[in-house]
């Protein structure tokens, strides 16, 4: 019997569904399609029903941000630039505060997410990750967050595989948390062929569970 003088604590593992991105702009016809992007859609509705806890994050960038090719003269979208002393991809013009590009797809079920932690709100740098920004400088408070609800363990999907998807179960990772990769429930950039297999890989060794 547990008396009442001994701190409960629990041996169960709460689980929380971590949705990245998804978002108009990444759908296709979006400013940054991510081909067959809408596909994850429905496979995370449904994985929304099983989890004890939904959280999504939503890129969140400012007009004026350093990520969007257009704001450096001269400069063409998927060129790397040096962004205040971090490498940046330069994208095209994409999920902009408050725009229909930067809204939730309309057939996920919103209703079910319980946070959302917006990032890439800041012009100076970007932030892939849902945890923190490219450079570590600031925190969205998702990783506190989770701790705070109970959270152990969380499962990751969304856009893009090989960007936001990949940083940010790399940083659940160093955060604590098991984490798993329903990779059925992401599609990938592949800026360059491969890339979405390397970072699957790359996520695979830092010890990210493929599902
Ligand atoms: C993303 C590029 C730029 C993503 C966001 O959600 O993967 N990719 N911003
Ligand atoms: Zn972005």
């Amino acid at each position: 019997m547990i008396s009442r003088f001994t701190k409960p604590y629990s041996l169960k593992r709460m689980n929380a569904l971590i949705l990245v991105d998804i978002q108009n702009d990444f759908l296709p016809g979006g400013a940054l399609a991510v081909p067959d992007g809408d596909a994850v859609i429905p496979i995370a509705n449904d994985l929304m029903k099983e989890a004890e806890v939904v959280v999504a994050t939503q890129d969140w960038h400012p007009p004026d941000h350093g990520s969007f090719a257009v704001n450096h003269p001269g400069r063409a979208v998927f060129e790397t630039i040096d962004l205040h002393g971090l490498s940046q991809t330069l994208w095209p013009v994409h999920c902009v505060e408050e725009t229909h590009g930067a809204a939730f797809a309309d057939a996920l079920e919103v209703s079910r997410i319980e946070k959302v932690f917006r990032k890439g709100t800041r012009p100076e740098i970007d932030s892939y990750s849902g945890f923190h920004d490219n450079g570590r400088r600031h925190s969205t408070g998702m990783a506190d967050w989770l701790r705070g609800r109970g959270v152990t363990q969380v499962t990751v999907c969304g856009l893009a595989t090989d960007y936001c998807v990949k940083f940010t179960a790399l940083d659940a990772i160093d955060e604590g948390f098991r984490t798993t990769l329903a990779l059925g429930a992401c599609r990938g950039v592949n800026l360059k062929p491969g890339d979405v297999e390397q970072a699957i890989q790359e996520m695979q060794q830092r010890g990210v569970v493929i599902a």
